[in-house]
Formats: structure tokens, C-alpha cells, sequence
């Protein structure tokens, strides 16, 4: 038997193989696309810092009847009937949770990020403004207020105020910002990285806090290269009475993996902490929250129907897969391995040109100022994808090119680590990506003006980055076990 015969063999390569043939025999088309988007990811480098690859028994926990069963509500306590195994697979996830993060309470029903975010977001409000609001008026629920007191409820909800980190200093939409419900809920205050040295500002964090006296304070990230102090940051919130929420969606697996300890892994510090898990954690699409506080469990286990739909128990099963795979061993050397091929990445952009926003990296991601090309961000995105090199544009701290053009690129290392890229390997891709990055020339409108979107660049540099990935991504296959499909 050949190599290719031996992988195609493989239980992985028969399930999918039946599975799609089963698909196909109701709607082709879908199939195809399924196949068609394997046969992308397997031919192009992925440097989204939010992606990654998630493992097949993962992906097929996602695909089964626990997709058609309704569970609003938590284990043992659901509105509705006939939730033996979703109690157990909640459980269970629950559980696993708990034991990796080293949390006192876990919540695996959110389906995003946002999700998460939403539900931590109303437990504060519900633990810090409504109960007090009902103790004050002696009513055990919102029922039970007049409609002259629940009218001062809401307005009570809507005076809160939070910070957060400014989004060009690698903030998320969702700590706050106005085109986000959160904005839209919240009146928010942004905390910044200092000019110089592009890293966090803790004085400024300080001194808005001091001044703003948020209910919440958000900390966390999706484009910010460095290691966060969380213990620096509850001194600080402690100071002003302010609720530390941590969103970890980006560095999960950083925690998990062990790589943030000590002061820099967000769960001894915060109140409450959320995150994704598909992200640097490796599981299926979907959120968490978890805490150590007592007086937020009950509120935050009350997600979902406040703000979520009913919980997607084949996902809520994916995740407890995702949680068992991250409690091995070898989960940890990955983590690590993350990080060290992000700090190769930026030190060899950074030898061939490159501006590295903050001057380095510190955890799976790192930004480049394209600027130093002579590019937007968006020229430089569009470049890179018509090479087969898939990143994404980003603002860079103080962007004079705002958010739709930016300055920058964001690369994350999560997805080629799995695939069991090395430090040299991502030096490589960081000399593929220069190549074409600085044979990227800016063009003009068709008025004559600099263009912030269009570019040029010669065919065979293009060739030349393909070939060159697809030689890399040969000796690192995705999905060996699977074969061809
Ligand atoms: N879309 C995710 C990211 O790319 O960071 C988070 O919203």
C-alpha cells in the first residue's frame, strides 16, 4: 500500500468519506463546497490569529443529534424534557472546564464570543444593579416592580460605564465601542498603549479609571502582541469598586497550554473571565465564562434564555472534546511551541524589513506595520491572498489610516503550529512574506491619487510565494489522517 492509500484507509479518512457521501446524495453542491474548502486550507498558509484547525473528533462531536435537541436552562434544572445526555454532556464539559482553567464555575453555553461577552456583561449588571434595585424595593423579581420602579431600573441600566482597551491598541468591538450592543448598552472610556513603546499603559489605566469609576473594567485583547498583568489590573479595579472582567478569547490556549502563569493568567485575578473556544484553544466555534465568584454563578448560569438562544448541545459536546485534548501533555508543548513560532515570525519580519508594532511578541500573534513597505494594510492583505499567504489587515496603535484601510497586519501562529510548523519553518514563511510584501508597489486611483486599495505585483513573485508555501505545507500536512477526499 502507498503512503497516500495507508492515510486514505484510516478510520478519519472513512468517516468523512461516508459522511460526505451522505450529504452528497441529498444536495451535491454542499459537498463539494465542504471539499472545496479543505482543499484551500490545505493549500494556503494560515496566519489568522483567531483560526486554527480543530481536530476531527471535534469537528465530528459537532455533527450528530444533539443538534436537535432543545435545553434552555442548566443540568438538572432545563425547561424542557428529555435532557438525560445533554445534562451529561454539559456536564461534562462543565467539568472539564473547570479542571483546565482552574476555575470554581464554568458556563460552556455561549456560542461565540459576543455571546460570552453579553452574558458576563448582565451578570455584573444583574449582581451589581438589579438586586440591589429589587432589595431596596422589596420585590423578589423585575414581575414585582411597579412600572414607575422598573422605568427607574432601566434607566439605572443605562448609566453604567465600563473601560476597556481602545480598539487601535487592540481592543475588541465588543468591550464597549458604539457600533457593538455593548456600546449601545454601556457608556464607555477607552484605555490606550503609550505612543513609545506600543505596549499597555498601566498608569493610564489607572488614571481613567480613577476618573471614569466604571462598574466593569475589560481587559483583554484581539491585536495586542504582549503579556497582560492581571494582577496589576484588579489592584486597579479594586481601587475604584470596579468588576475585572478578562476576555481571553484570544490567548486561551496560552492559559490552558500554561505558557500565561502567575500573575499573567487572567483566572486568579479577574471576577470574571470569558473566551472563545475555537481560537488558540483549538475547539469547535463557541464561548465560555467562567469565575471564582460565588455571587456570580447564579446570573451567569441564567444566560441562556436572558440573553442567549437555547444551547447548541452538539457543540456543548464538541467543546468538552476540545477541553479533554487540552488537559493532555502535549497540549502544553503546543502552547509553547505557539508562542515561540509567533517570536520567530516577528524577529524574521523584523530582520527583513518589517516594522513589528511594540517591537515584538509575547504570546501567538504579532502586528506589522506595513507602512514600512510603503502599503496599507489593505494592500498588503490582498497581496499576501493572492500569493496563497491568508492574514488579516489591522489598525496599529494611533492608525492614520483607520479601521477600514489600517496600517497593519495581524499574523497569528496557532493554525501552523498545528500543523507542526517549527521556528524555522515560520521563519520561512516570514521570508515568503517579505518577498512579496516588498514587491508589492502602492498604485493610483484611477483619478491620478495614491490608492489605499490597489497595487501591483508581478505574477511570478505570486508563483514563486505558492510554490514555496506549498512546499512547506507538504512536509506539514493538514489533516494526514484524512487523506484525500
Ligand atoms: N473575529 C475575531 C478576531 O479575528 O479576533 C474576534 O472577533
Amino acid at each position: 500500500m502507498t503512503e497516500q492509500d495507508q492515510a486514505a484507509d484510516t478510520i478519519e479518512a472513512r468517516a468523512y468519506r461516508a459522511a460526505l457521501d451522505v450529504i452528497a446524495a441529498v444536495e451535491p453542491d454542499v459537498a463539494s463546497h465542504i471539499r472545496g474548502e479543505l482543499d484551500n486550507q490545505r493549500s494556503q498558509l494560515k496566519l489568522i490569529a483567531s483560526e486554527n484547525y480543530a481536530s476531527p473528533a471535534v469537528l465530528l462531536a459537532m455533527g450528530n443529534w444533539f443538534s436537535d435537541k432543545y435545553a434552555e436552562g442548566i443540568p438538572g434544572q432545563r425547561y424542557y424534557a428529555g435532557c438525560e445526555y445533554v445534562d451529561k454532556v454539559e456536564t461534562l464539559a462543565v467539568n472539564r472546564a473547570k479542571a483546565l482553567f482552574g476555575a470554581k464555575h464554568a458556563y460552556v453555553q455561549p456560542h461565540s464570543g459576543i455571546d460570552a461577552n453579553l452574558v458576563a456583561f448582565w451578570a455584573v449588571l444583574a449582581h451589581r444593579v438589579e438586586a440591589p434595585f429589587l432589595t431596596e424595593h422589596a420585590a423578589k423579581n423585575v414581575n414585582e416592580l411597579t412600572d414607575s420602579d422598573w422605568e427607574d431600573l432601566r434607566q439605572l441600566f443605562g448609566d453604567q460605564r465600563m473601560i476597556g482597551m481602545a480598539l487601535d491598541s487592540g481592543g475588541h468591538l465588543t468591550h464597549g465601542f458604539r457600533p457593538n450592543i455593548s456600546g449601545k448598552l454601556f457608556n464607555q472610556r477607552s484605555y490606550h498603549v503609550d505612543p513609545e513603546t506600543e505596549m499597555l499603559d498601566y498608569d493610564e489605566v489607572a488614571k481613567v479609571a480613577r476618573e471614569f469609576k466604571p462598574l466593569i473594567m475589560v481587559a483583554g485583547y484581539s491585536a495586542y502582541p504582549r503579556a497582560v498583568d492581571f494582577a496589576k489590573l484588579r489592584e486597579i479595579a479594586d481601587e475604584v469598586g470596579a468588576t475585572l472582567m478578562v476576555d481571553m478569547a484570544h490567548f486561551a490556549g496560552l492559559v490552558a497550554g500554561k505558557v500565561f502563569t502567575g500573575d499573567f493568567d487572567p483566572l486568579p485575578h479577574a471576577h470574571i473571565v470569558t473566551s472563545t473556544t475555537h481560537k488558540s484553544l483549538r475547539g469547535p466555534r463557541g464561548g465560555i465564562v467562567l469565575t471564582n465568584e460565588e455571587d456570580l454563578v447564579e446570573f451567569i448560569d441564567k444566560g441562556c434564555p436572558m440573553v442567549l438562544g437555547g444551547p447548541l448541545s452538539n457543540v456543548m459536546a464538541a467543546k468538552a472534546v476540545a477541553f479533554a485534548e487540552a488537559q493532555r501533555p502535549e497540549f502544553c508543548d503546543y502552547a509553547h511551541q505557539v508562542r515561540d513560532n509567533a517570536s520567530a515570525l516577528a524577529e524574521g519580519i523584523a530582520k527583513r524589513g518589517g516594522r513589528i508594532v511594540s517591537g515584538g511578541t509575547e504570546n501567538h500573534l504579532c502586528l506589522v506595520d506595513v507602512t514600512s513597505f510603503g502599503l496599507t494594510g489593505r494592500q498588503a492583505e490582498s497581496a499576501l491572498e493572492s500569493s496563497g499567504v491568508i492574514v488579516n489587515r489591522n489598525s496599529i496603535p494611533f492608525d492614520p489610516n483607520g479601521a477600514w484601510y489600517t496600517s497593519g497586519i495581524r499574523l497569528g501562529t496557532p493554525a501552523l503550529t498545528t500543523i507542526g510548523m517549527d521556528t524555522s519553518d515560520l521563519d520561512e514563511v516570514a521570508d515568503i512574506m517579505c518577498e512579496v510584501l516588498a514587491a508589492t508597489e502602492a498604485s493610483t486611483t484611477t483619478a491620478g491619487e495614491p490608492s489605499k486599495a490597489k497595487f501591483t505585483l508581478a505574477d511570478e513573485v505570486r508563483e514563486r510565494a505558492r510554490s514555496r508555501s506549498a512546499e512547506l505545507l507538504a512536509q506539514n500536512p493538514l489533516y494526514p489522517e484524512i487523506g484525500a477526499i
